[in-house]
């Protein structure tokens, strides 16, 4: 499964939303790891509004839906036990399932990736 990484200390990134974009546009399943949801860009907006701007840009851009997404932080931890999860489940359905085709189907039913729009 790809996670893609979002600095969550930061406002949306032009980059970023693009990376999305073309993981959509190749039908790449993928999950969103907000990171540094401890730390706090001063004078910019906090955290969970960059996260919720995020979503919310995905959504205007063409996303049918925002990707499964977790929050994170390498310094104090949060979120790792979430994202282990995200993996584990993976994991499951690829052992009870009996392959990778049915791996990939579940990741793709959980992350309903759109084509943005052009
Ligand atoms: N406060 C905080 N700092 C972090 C975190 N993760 C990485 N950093 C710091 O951010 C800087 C860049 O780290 P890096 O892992 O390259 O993250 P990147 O900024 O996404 O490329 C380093 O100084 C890290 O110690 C985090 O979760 N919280
Ligand atoms: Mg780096």
């Amino acid at each position: 499964m790809t996670f893609l990484l979002i600095d969550s200390s930061v406002p949306p990134q032009r980059i970023d939303l693009e990376y999305a974009a073309r993981l959509a546009e190749r039908r790449v399943p993928f999950a969103l790891a907000f990171t540094k949801c401890d730390k706090r860009k001063k004078g910019g907006p906090a955290n969970g509004r960059n996260i919720t701007a995020f979503k919310r840009a995905l959504l205007s851009e063409g996303f049918a839906a925002v990707p499964p997404s977790v929050v994170t932080s390498a310094e104090d931890g949060t979120g790792k036990g979430e994202m282990l999860a995200l993996i584990a489940s993976l994991r499951i359905a690829f052992n009870a399932a009996g392959g990778a085709e049915a791996a990939v189907a579940l990741a793709a039913s959980q992350a309903q990736p759109a084509p943005a729009l052009a």
